[in-house]
């Protein structure tokens, strides 16, 4: 049945041995689990975080920052580089289950809005891809693509986390058409609480999800457009996807 279907291509409970023997392998690791880190720790009260965007359980919280394009120190008037954090809380799914929608390129076109094309460059392991993406032109600026690994994991009981991060392929070499190629590093960290002593049901569970993003749109874009496409996308994104996956689920069995 489908439903069987879906729950073999779930996110893995343990790490794909064959990541492990992959030359992407210490890189993968490493950035994971900074990355990981970094999402659960909370912004409140911390200075320079700027919240732009609350909607119910949603905060969506950025800070300002502008990089040099050639030396890459961060600089005034230079390319917005804006790190972006968002909190949200989500009831009736898990967070193996949040991921599982996040990862899977099969049902990105369904809630990435953004999105051009979508190829897999490879695939590493039940755990890992490599793809390649174009995103809609945004005027007056240059199309954007980028290349990233995107790799999902259990980082704790109930508690499962995608992290994305640009890599670089010789088969796909940098800015050699009409794209501009944008760095990411993105982080989608889910943990699932449902009340002691009771059994997870799609009526008692509640997944909290952290979700980080730092782009590099890698050559000039004017930053004030940039700031007013990233105000206006990244809250649609994360309403947009939780929504989805909450449809996705609703008529199926829970996956812990
Ligand atoms: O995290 C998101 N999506 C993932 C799956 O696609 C993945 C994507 C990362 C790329 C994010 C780039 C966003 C930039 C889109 C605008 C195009 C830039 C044009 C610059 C010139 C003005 O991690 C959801 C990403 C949601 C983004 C709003």
């Amino acid at each position: 049945s489908v439903h069987t279907r879906d729950q073999v291509e779930l996110p893995p409970p343990a790490i794909d041995n064959r990541l492990t023997v992959h030359p992407l392998w210490p890189e993968i690791d490493r950035i994971s689990t900074e990355q990981i880190q970094a999402a659960f720790e909370g912004v409140g009260g911390e200075i320079g975080w700027q919240l732009f965007a609350e909607e119910g359980d949603m905060r969506m919280y950025r800070r300002y920052v502008e990089t040099d394009s050639q030396s890459g120190e961060m600089e005034v008037d230079g390319m917005v580089t804006d790190p972006l954090k968002a909190m949200h809380k989500v009831r009736g799914v898990t967070a193996r289950e949040m991921c599982h929608y996040f990862f899977n390129p099969r049902y990105r076109y369904e809630w990435e809005t953004t999105l051009e094309t979508m190829t897999i460059v490879e695939e590493i392991a039940s755990d890992s891809l490599v793809f390649h993406q174009t995103f809609k032109r945004i005027w007056p600026a240059s199309q954007r693509d980028a290349l990233f690994w995107s790799h999902v994991r259990q980082s704790s009981e109930n508690t499962y986390a995608v992290t994305n991060h640009s890599t670089t392929n010789a088969d796909y070499p940098a800015n050699n058409g009409a794209c501009i190629r944008l760095f990411v590093t993105v982080c989608l960290a889910c943990h699932t609480t449902y009340p002691a002593g009771e059994q997870p049901t799609r009526d008692n569970i509640t997944t909290s999800i952290a979700y980080c993003s730092t782009v590099n749109p890698g050559g000039w874009a004017p930053a004030g457009v940039l700031r007013a496409v990233y105000k206006r996308e990244y809250p649609k994104f994360l309403k947009r996807f939780t929504n989805y996956v909450v449809e996705q689920c609703r008529d199926k069995p829970i996956a812990i």
